[in-house]
């Protein structure tokens, strides 16, 4: 259904009247989907739905001016556009509708998310990138209101870089920075923050981006009165307008509902925003949802008649067809023919969907009631019948209710032996093992591009090397960096001009140019989403977050949208943005936060890195720049002016993520940290030493992925006992190594006496000496708890300390 014409040509009435009926064949077959889809929910053939009914028109002229090379950052509602594009079918709108875990069935997340989640794949099947300028390309949507705005940032920022910036296979993803980043929100999602942080970032910095706004006036139940000052969101937006002197929007408002218009005017968009590079926001206004906002509830609750009323009258799929009509282009029997055919076609397309969805299900139930048959005859004490009879007559099983079926029918012959309860078993196991793949895989790279490819490098050090501070160190690893990848650009609050406030990046700008070393106004959330959104265009960003503590306020889009992008696509998209930020030991409640467990429980997906220096720190840049990884990397705020060697193979000597260090041999008791932490673990060592205690200490370094050559259980082995510190909460990191280490790893075995957690107080830390003193892990605390340790285990010859 590619609707790709030339606006500008002329052309014949024939040819004209061709491409109205198919665009009018769109929205028809586009609503009867709608139509089709919530009856099935409804029937409980599928659990929830969401449509794209009363948006079809704009979105049939929105795909008239997306060309190759574009993206779409948008949400739930845009299945039309989808459709016009060509990378949604009928089939696969159903197929989504049910949760069909078949990737090649339902592309946009194999079942994982709810339908209309729209995205198109940007990873070859080997994990390689897809030439993007080759096609039409939409990133992963979303189900949190407004969160598609920060990528979008991303997206058209890339097509501006793309405008002075040439590298290696640039002309994979760029033709010039002509790309239009296409974003659609609706209107009750304007009123959320990121909406008019993105906005503010775009305008301040004049890039390709066109916002489309469906406006049906409602968000669920909440009307346009309550979202948003006067009503109108173009209006209230006015003072973000272009001028004849100042930069700003474009903004223009349209009807949705009149076709005529809707061509123009994204037509209009599509001008200003790809040549111009000026960003766009085009108000769609007098939309409706004639079947409401979704399968949970119905509209006539909260919608006057009046409304209702207005709404059929004003249906953008009724007032094309009058439209239509009214201009002679067809008549009312061949239009009733082309809504017959297409009705006819959605009918088809359902079945031919639950059909590939439900026939594999329903053969497993098959194979698995030849089992439990032979299990009946074998054990005839038990009614075993009755579980197939139970089984047998759900007309539409799920997954679910077969394999719990098989694991009861197992606890009910618990006391049993038999071959064939063994063949009951092992074919859980194998169903099991099967359904790991499809729900709880993807969450991290599998492909050979991930971490695991990264060789380990040595630091090389000749004899000359003299101590630096760190920063001087972290400095040159990304000088070194940045003349060795020519798409990675860095940016942040602070980042460009003083080279960041503790100057890791200090003189690059000068060196390497303010597009590739620049400041950024306050605004985490964008400022990760713009990471996002250059990843997903060919770019290596690092996206600077100046303390750790002010990621909290990226950490819903870090959380929502990056950490899930890679599991939501079934790997078919992925956003290898590095988060560089600092935090740790400095001062008072908003500026030494470790709130390491927080990241832990919210950014799974996300790799998260803790270097106690600036060496370790550089070597895990240079790690994940030759690897397709998103990450954080926590810099030890307290670490810049700790002096180390700089090594003479810059940019070049690696970490291997996921590796722990051992720090310091001893027999005794093993302690775990990391960051700057480590560096007071180390000192206490000696003091234990002093108290006839030995330490071996091991620095985790990374938390997403952990120690994977399982250093900490090698240790554990020797010393029998454990001490984890850090500087979170009680019950934050320390407890996540904690089941990492005796759950995971099976560590308990090993162990002589209690494993123990040191971490900072529960509150926010005090301010100053004494403030960080009574509110974190000092070295006196480490000792004394190590120390009780070695008391619990043998009083006689460690007598009680306090
Ligand atoms: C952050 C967040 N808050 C609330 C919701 C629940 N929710 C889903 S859609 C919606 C209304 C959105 O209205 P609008 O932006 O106008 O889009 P429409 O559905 O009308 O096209 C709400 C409140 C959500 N998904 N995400
Ligand atoms: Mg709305």
């Amino acid at each position: 259904m590619e609707n790709n014409i030339d606006l500008n040509k002329e052309i014949s009435f024939e040819t004209f009247k061709k491409q109205v009926l198919e665009d009018y064949t769109i929205i028809v077959t586009s609503r009867e989907a709608s139509l089709l889809g919530r009856r099935e929910v409804l029937s409980g053939k599928a659990k929830f739905g969401i449509f794209g009914d009363g948006k079809e028109l704009p979105q049939i002229a929105l795909a008239k001016v997306f060309q190759k090379g574009d993206f779409r950052s948008g949400y739930y509602r845009d299945q039309t556009f989808m459709m016009a594009i060509d990378e949604l079918t009928v089939k696969q709108i159903f197929s989504g509708l049910y949760a069909n875990t078949d990737i090649n069935e339902e592309p946009m997340s194999a079942g994982r998310q709810m339908g209309a989640h729209f995205n198109t794949p940007l990873l070859n099947n080997d994990g390689s990138w897809k030439k993007s300028i080759q096609l039409k390309n939409s990133s992963s949507d979303i189900s949190c209101t407004g969160s598609q705005m920060p990528r979008l940032l991303g997206l058209a920022q890339a097509s501006k870089l793309y405008r002075n910036l040439d590298f290696n296979n640039s002309k994979n993803f760029t033709n010039n920075g002509n790309e239009i980043a296409w974003g659609t929100i609706g209107n009750a999602s304007t009123s959320e923050g990121v909406f008019f942080e993105v906005l503010n970032a775009a305008g301040v910095h004049q890039v390709p981006m066109v916002i489309s706004i469906w406006d049906d006036n409602y968000g669920i139940s909440v009307e346009n009165k309550d979202q948003t000052i006067k009503e109108d969101i173009s209006e209230a937006l006015s003072g973000f307008k272009r001028t004849s002197l100042k930069k700003g929007f474009e903004i223009l408002t349209v009807n949705g509902w009149s076709y005529p218009d809707l061509i123009n005017t994204y037509q209009k968009a599509s001008d200003i925003a790809r040549v111009e590079h000026v960003p766009v926001i085009v108000h769609v206004k007098e939309l409706t949802q004639p079947i409401g906002h979704s399968s949970s509830g119905s509209h006539e609750r909260y919608k006057s008649k009046e409304r209702l009323e207005w709404e059929k009258l004003n249906d953008c799929n009724v007032k094309m067809r009058q439209w239509i009509i009214d201009n002679g282009i067809s008549n009312e029997e061949e239009l009733i023919s082309i809504e017959s055919k297409c009705k006819d076609n959605v009918r088809i397309f359902k079945r031919e969907a639950w059909e590939t969805y439900i026939t594999p299900i329903l053969k497993t139930r098959e194979d698995y009631i030849k089992l439990l048959d032979t299990l009946s005859r074998k054990h005839t004490d038990y009614n075993l019948n009755l579980f197939k009879s139970e089984l047998s007559k759900i007309k539409e099983p799920n997954k679910k209710d077969i394999l719990s079926n098989a694991r009861k029918v197992i606890r009910i012959l618990i006391n049993e032996n038999s071959n064939e309860i063994d063949s009951l078993k092992n074919w859980i196991i194998s169903f099991s093992n099967k359904q790991k793949k499809i729900y709880n895989s993807k969450l991290y790279n599998e492909y050979d591009t991930n971490y695991k490819s990264v060789k380990k490098i040595e630091p090389i050090y000749n004899s000359e090397s003299k101590k630096v501070d760190g920063r001087i160190i972290i400095r040159n690893n990304f000088d070194s960096l940045l003349s060795k990848h020519d798409n990675l650009i860095i940016f942040g609050e602070d980042s460009g001009k003083i080279g960041d406030v503790n100057q890791g990046l200090e003189g690059l700008q000068d060196i390497h140019g303010d597009e590739r070393v620049s400041d950024r106004g306050i605004r985490e959330a964008s400022i990760i989403g713009e990471g996002i959104g250059l990843a997903l265009r060919g770019f290596r960003p690092i996206a600077e977050i100046q303390y750790l503590d002010y990621l909290l306020y990226a950490l819903q889009i870090l959380s929502d949208d990056l950490a899930t992008l890679h599991y939501r696509t079934f790997g078919r998209q992925i956003a290898p943005l590095i988060i560089r930020t600092r935090g740790h030991r400095l001062e008072g409640i908003w500026h030494s936060g470790s709130p390491m467990g927080a990241l832990l429980s919210t950014l799974r997906g996300i790799n998260i890195l803790v270097p106690r220096n600036m060496v370790q720190a550089s070597g895990m840049y240079n790690s994940l720049l030759k690897c397709q990884e998103p990450a954080v990397i926590i810099e030890s705020l307290n670490g810049y002016r700790l002096k180390e060697k700089q090594p003479d193979n810059l940019s070049e000597f690696t970490i291997l993520i996921g590796e722990s260090e051992k720090i310091k041999n001893g027999d005794q008791i093993t302690i775990v940290s990391y960051g700057s932490t480590l560096r007071l673990v180390e000192k206490a060592a000696i003091e234990l030493e002093d108290l006839g205690v030995s330490c071996e200490i091991i620095d985790v370094q990374c938390l997403i992925p952990f120690d994977n050559s399982n250093l900490i259980i090698e240790s554990l082995k020797k010393t029998n006992k454990l001490l984890i510190v850090d500087e979170d909460l009680p019950g934050g990191a320390s407890s996540y190594i904690l089941q990492k280490v005796i759950q995971e790893r099976d560590g308990f075995q090993y162990l002589d006496s209690s494993p123990l957690t040191l971490t900072s107080k529960a509150h926010r830390p005090a301010y100053g000496t004494d403030g960080d003193y009574f509110s974190k892990p000092s070295i006196d605390d480490i000792i004394e708890t190590a120390y009780s340790i070695m008391n619990e285990y043998d009083p006689n010859n460690y007598p009680e300390l306090i």
